[in-house]
């Protein structure tokens, strides 16, 4: 966004957006991070001398620990795709070239040229307003089926370097080098600039490449010098602790808005290297994960082993359009989704039991209700039978967005069952299918929980997780390995004071499979880095509130809302929760607004 006009560009922003239910989502999100960093700002006063020295002492021994676990053995690369949507119609209509492009529509942005991000044009803004920033702009409808086949082809060049790669997103990859730079005696440098012809000889496609001795620092890396760049940081201690050293905190994946204004306004930081002179505070203000991670980024630290892979959890399809409460038109564009679904389950060879609704209201309230099946299904009719059932028990309304999911998914090629009978007893029953006159599906509103197995969220709003797992197809990863982990993306920085760390973490959102929320629910491909973090910033945002009200030594407020909130490691089973009608719902509609690419 260098040589942007700015305040141009958020002005045309401001007078576009005023009035529209975006606008005052922003707003209400901008008031409650305000509220937020009021708050840190007493507790940080309410510290006594005695207080700031016990915590000075507690993070120079989680510093000393962190440091003792840094790793300066591997050799990790991340690949990040330039204007990756954008490139790949450029490439496929080669008139587009040199024009500013937005892929897209008129009310979402997927991503944009960078000839149009020269005129502020950015992925998540809406289509007209883009077309107000930049008069010219040419805007081409995204084809996901083209994306994929591009991805596909970087896959094959990545694995003939790591054939454990973990790809993020389509468009982006960390592998890990060290044996290719040990085998063939060449330096990372020499690896990432081969790789990038390489990607750019299969693909006609550029890209960018950052090299490190950590994930999270590689990730950092790749975007110093893009588009069609790399960036190599020597594993050398000092070196990574001179590059953190003025690193703004923003820079890092995990870091979002809400967390960096906090951060800066609160305790004045505004560099990695800064959470460091701020160590003592970090401790008393944040949850020992959450300082943990801190700490780490300030020590330039991040993952640095390749996770296990995990197999795939869910699919799921999901379509944004013009609100409407036409049902006819809701039920075709369910049969659309269904088949959709279906298509993706059999192409993998994959069936399912569990099948999730997901709904956005005309007002931006997000619902999703889900049913377990008896038997595994992924056909287009029965997907359609369930969905229909689902659909039908929220009549009438009016949506801008449905979503379908299939879950609990059993692999055909696969003969072990999967333990799913002990679930069913779980599952509190749907009342409206008694007139069946056999119960061939459960319904479970909100909330389902399968204990002794991960690969199911909760969907409630309550932040209810079974059991908690950093997913994004890295491998499980344990809240307790946070500060091992450069999972930056998926860590929603929390706040939480010690009262409420003990036996549970409210608000800790995690990304479940790697793109579910674990508090809302809310699905978000790995691409979505942006969104990810402003998702996770809301959810922070929101356990702060919450936090308020807990009674700590070291906060001003007393009474514990904590008892409110359904937050336990054990979940209990048959546990009907309330349906987020009844209950608060999360105002995230500026993010659904932002985040919505099915155009
Ligand atoms: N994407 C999207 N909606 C967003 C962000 C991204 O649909 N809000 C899609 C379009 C992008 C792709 O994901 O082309 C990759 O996202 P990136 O953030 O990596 O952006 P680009 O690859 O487009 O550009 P850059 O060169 O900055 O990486
Ligand atoms: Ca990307
Ligand atoms: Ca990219």
């Amino acid at each position: 966004m260098e040589g942007v006009d700015k305040e141009k560009v958020q002005k045309v922003i401001y007078e576009m957006s005023k009035g529209s239910k975006y606008f005052e989502n922003e707003q209400r999100k901008e008031a409650l991070t305000k509220q937020k960093i009021e708050h840190l700002r007493a507790q940080c006063a309410a510290l006594t001398d005695n207080d700031i020295s016990h915590f000075q002492k507690a993070a120079e021994k989680k510093m000393l620990e962190l440091e003792a676990s840094r790793d300066l053995s591997k050799i990790w690369l991340h690949t990040d795709m330039d204007a990756f949507y954008a490139a790949i119609e450029t490439l496929e209509d080669p008139s587009l070239k040199g024009k500013p492009l937005a892929v897209g529509s008129m009310s979402m942005i997927a991503t944009a040229s960078y000839e149009a991000r020269k005129f502020g044009v950015r992925a998540a803004m809406p289509g007209f307003i883009g077309c107000k920033l930049c008069p010219g702009l040419v805007f081409v409808r995204p084809n996901f089926e083209r994306y994929t086949h591009y991805s596909e082809l970087t896959r094959k060049v990545f694995q003939r370097y790591d054939p454990n790669f973990i790809a993020t997103s389509l468009d982006e990859a960390y592998l890990n080098i060290t044996n290719v730079c040990i085998e063939r005696s060449i330096t990372g440098e020499e690896v990432a600039t081969e790789l990038r012809t390489a990607i750019h000889q299969e693909t006609g496609l550029t890209c960018s490449a950052g090299v490190a001795p950590n994930r999270m620092i590689a990730k950092v890396c790749s975007d110093i010098n893009k588009p069609n760049g790399q960036f190599i940081l020597p594993n050398d201690r000092e070196a990574v602790l001179t590059f953190v050293s003025t690193l703004p905190i923003r820079k890092i994946g995990g870091i979002g808005k809400v967390t960096e204004q906090m951060l800066r306004q609160v305790l004045g930081i505004s560099t990695c290297q800064e959470m460091l002179q701020k160590a003592a505070f970090l401790c008393a203000l944040f949850s020992e994960g959450s300082a943990d991670f801190f700490l780490s980024v300030g020590l330039g630290l991040g993952g640095t082993e390749t996770p296990e892979q995990r197999q795939r959890k869910s699919i799921s399809c999901e379509r944004t359009f013009t609100a409407t409460n036409d049902s006819s038109l809701l039920f075709e564009k369910l049969a659309n989704l269904a088949e959709n679904l279906a298509g993706d389950l059999q192409k993998e060879g994959l069936r399912g039991k569990t099948l999730t609704l997901k709904l956005k209201t005309a007002d931006f309230e997000v619902r999703t209700r889900a049913v377990t099946t008896r038997g595994f299904i992924n056909s287009k009719e029965d997907i359609l039978i369930y969905a229909t059932k689902l659909l039908k028990a929220e009549m009438p309304l009016s949506l801008r967005l449905m979503g379908l999911r299939m879950s609990q998914l059993h692999d055909e090629k696969d003969d072990s069952s999967t333990s799913t009978q002990k679930t069913l007893d779980i599952f509190f029953r749907s009342s409206n299918n008694a007139s069946t006159g056999q119960q061939d599906f459960f319904v479970h509103d909100e909330s389902i929980f399968i204990p002794e197995q991960r690969n199911l969220v909760n969907y409630s709003n309550e932040g209810v997780l079974s059991n908690p797992v950093i997913g994004d197809g890295l491998g499980g990863v344990s809240l307790d390995d946070v500060m091992n982990t450069e999972k930056l993306d998926d860590l929603s920085v929390l706040t939480s004071p010690e009262a409420t760390a003990s036996s549970c973490k409210p608000g800790q959102q995690l990304w479940i499979d790697g793109y579910i929320c674990s508090i809302c629910g809310f699905e978000l491909p790995p691409g979505f880095e942006e969104e990810r973090q402003e998702h996770s910033d809301f959810h922070l945002a929101e356990s702060l509130q919450q936090e308020e009200t807990v009674d700590s030594k070291r906060t001003i407020s007393n009474e514990s809302r904590l008892a409110e909130r359904p937050c336990s490691s054990t979940p209990t089973p048959k546990k009907k929760l309330k349906s987020s009608k009844e209950g608060k719902h999360i105002p995230i509609d500026a993010f659904f607004t932002k985040c919505n690419k099915n155009l």
